[in-house]
């Protein structure tokens, strides 16, 4: 199976947020799948792809995160 990826994403209010923050993962390659909790702003991506480029990505589109464990 691919690598499954957590992140703790900052600045997420509303479901809107949600979406763009869904959107920006899925845009990055390699990624198959990404999905994120509101309450807890924490977002989980499954795909062949460094976490460090998920982090990039999140910080180009105003979301600063870090990755979990
Ligand atoms: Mo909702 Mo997020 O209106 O910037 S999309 S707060």
């Amino acid at each position: 199976s691919q690598p499954l990826h957590r992140l703790q994403v900052q600045g997420a209010t509303c479901g809107g947020c949600v979406k763009s923050i869904e959107q920006i993962l899925k845009s990055v390659s390699g990624v198959s799948e990404a999905s994120m909790d509101l309450a807890t702003g924490i977002a989980s991506v499954v795909g062949i792809v460094e976490a460090d480029q998920l982090v990039v990505a999140l910080k180009r589109g105003g979301f600063p995160a870090v990755v979990i464990r």
